[in-house]
């Protein structure tokens, strides 16, 4: 069995740290698998090495690995790409292999562990590995534990995973810049026994966000904290995949933050324990049930839960901003306000202004108005029931009896049985009080003109 000495001498020029690789060594770099796809795929079952159950990257992949003298080998390409953000636009991020996140790294502890890292960045760059316990050397903080990568260059790193739990990657180097354009990645790291915390269904995403202007591509990366696009992976709703489930599944869903501000993540129908922060598996005498946990910024979380009840669950950040795309966030609230006299000025000058927001903002969801290119509706997607009126970190977790062990596709919208949905009261209504006194103290009312049918109030 090899140990660790003996594992950094075969490192060669790793054991400077992380160095430029030889162009002898060149020759030996593994291919670097690139996806064009921005829907999630299947997880990876492990080709060789200690067994794993895989994960699944929401919106993502993960990234296949060679074994080479006992030492797993990944090849990450840092470059400019396009992403989907959801369908009907795309932005200019910069990535790894052809996506923004990168793909998935999946060890297994105990695993030596070596990635090479080609830069097809137009500025310098470094790979931190957020999380790992790791020579000093490779811990990826550019100018202080290695020189950046400069631009066409490749650099190795390499460490064995010793603990397992979930980890991220970025760049440590003009970070700013180079997270704001999308440079990130979730890591993996399973345990020896495969038999220790399994689950049936283990889901990974990690929470970014963007500041793209309406009918632009490119993020604004100066922007400290009003971004407009909050994304899973890089999508939006209605483009982050649901989680699909089998009834009954023990299902794990690790979640990192990448942002500039924390995400309270919260889960429809079921109750849910954290099992694991950013320094492991949590001891199960620490957990207690929740429903909403909050991930702050450069943190990571493992919740998990059982699925017991078949439907479509949503699943969402709790930030209501944050579940919105990126048009009307600067509108002012406009309830109770009576348009009429004003609306009567500004059509003489803007024949297609309309008049909205007075009942409030749903009128968004349902109305087809016409935006500028490449951008999303602020509050979008359609279900069995009509405008589901929401955006940025939004999906459902679909629970069904009868999938496939290994079965992740949208099973389509849950059929409810007859009699197991709210329904309109068709008896007659006891008339609201009002409270006479109340509304004297609050001063003179304001008349409020409401649409035909709705009655003056
Ligand atoms: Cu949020």
């Amino acid at each position: 069995m090899t140990n660790r000495r003996s594992f950094l001498k075969t490192a060669g020029a790793a054991m400077l740290g992380a160095a430029a690789v030889s162009r002898a060594a060149q020759g030996a770099v593994p291919e670097a698998p690139s996806m064009d796809k921005a829907t999630t795929q299947p997880p990876l079952a492990p080709a060789g090495g200690r067994p794993y159950n895989p994960v699944v990257t929401l919106n993502g992949w993960t990234l296949p690995w060679r074994m080479k003298n006992g030492v797993k080998e990944f090849h990450l390409v840092g470059e400019p790409v396009v992403r989907e953000i959801a369908p009907g636009m795309k932005a200019n991020l910069w990535g790894y292999n052809g996506q923004s996140p990168g793909p998935t790294i999946e060890v297994v502890e105990g695993d030596k562990v070596r990635l090479f890292v080609t830069n097809k960045l137009p500025e310098h760059t470094t790979i931190h590995w957020h999380g790992q316990r790791l020579p000093n050397g490779m811990d990826g903080v550019g100018g202080l534990n290695q020189p950046q990568i400069p631009v066409g260059k490749t650099f190795v790193y390499e460490f064995v995973a010793k603990r397992p739990g979930t980890f991220m990657y970025h760049p440590h180097a003009d970070e700013m810049t180079q997270m704001a354009m999308g440079m990130m990645g979730f890591w993996i790291t399973h345990p020896k026994n495969p038999a220790f915390m399994k689950v049936d269904r283990d889901f990974v995403f990690l929470l970014n966000a963007y500041d793209i202007d309406p009918g632009s591509y490119t993020p604004k990366t100066n922007t400290m904290l009003d971004f407009n696009l909050w994304t899973w992976n890089s999508r939006a709703f209605p483009g982050i995949d649901p989680l699909v489930c089998r009834l009954g599944d023990k299902v794990r869903i690790r979640i990192g933050n990448l942002t500039m501000t924390n995400h309270p993540i919260h889960l429809h129908g079921h109750e849910f324990v954290v099992t694991g922060t950013d320094g492991g598996w949590t001891a199960p005498g620490s957990r207690w049930p929740e429903v909403t946990t909050d991930v702050a910024v450069g943190q990571m979380r493992a919740i998990e839960f059982d699925a017991t009840d078949p439907g479509d669950w949503a699943f969402h950040c709790h930030k209501s901003h944050h579940t919105m795309n990126p048009m009307g966030h600067q509108v002012p609230n406009m309830i109770g306000i009576d348009h009429r006299g004003v609306a009567e000025k500004i059509l003489r000058l803007v024949p297609e202004y309309m008049v909205m927001g007075e009942r409030g903002m749903a009128d968004m969801g349902e109305m087809e108005m016409p935006l500028p290119d490449n951008t999303l509706p602020m509050m979008t997607g359609t279900g069995p029931f009509g405008a589901i009126e929401m955006g940025g970190m939004f999906t459902t977790v679909k629970i069904r009896a009868g999938l496939a062990r290994n079965d992740y596709k949208d099973p389509g919208w849950y059929k409810h049985p007859a009699g197991t949905v709210a329904y309109e009261w068709n008896g007659t209504a006891p008339l609201a009080e009002r409270v006479a006194p109340a509304a004297k103290q609050r001063g003179p009312t304001v008349s409020v003109r409401k649409p035909a049918g709705h009655g003056k109030h």
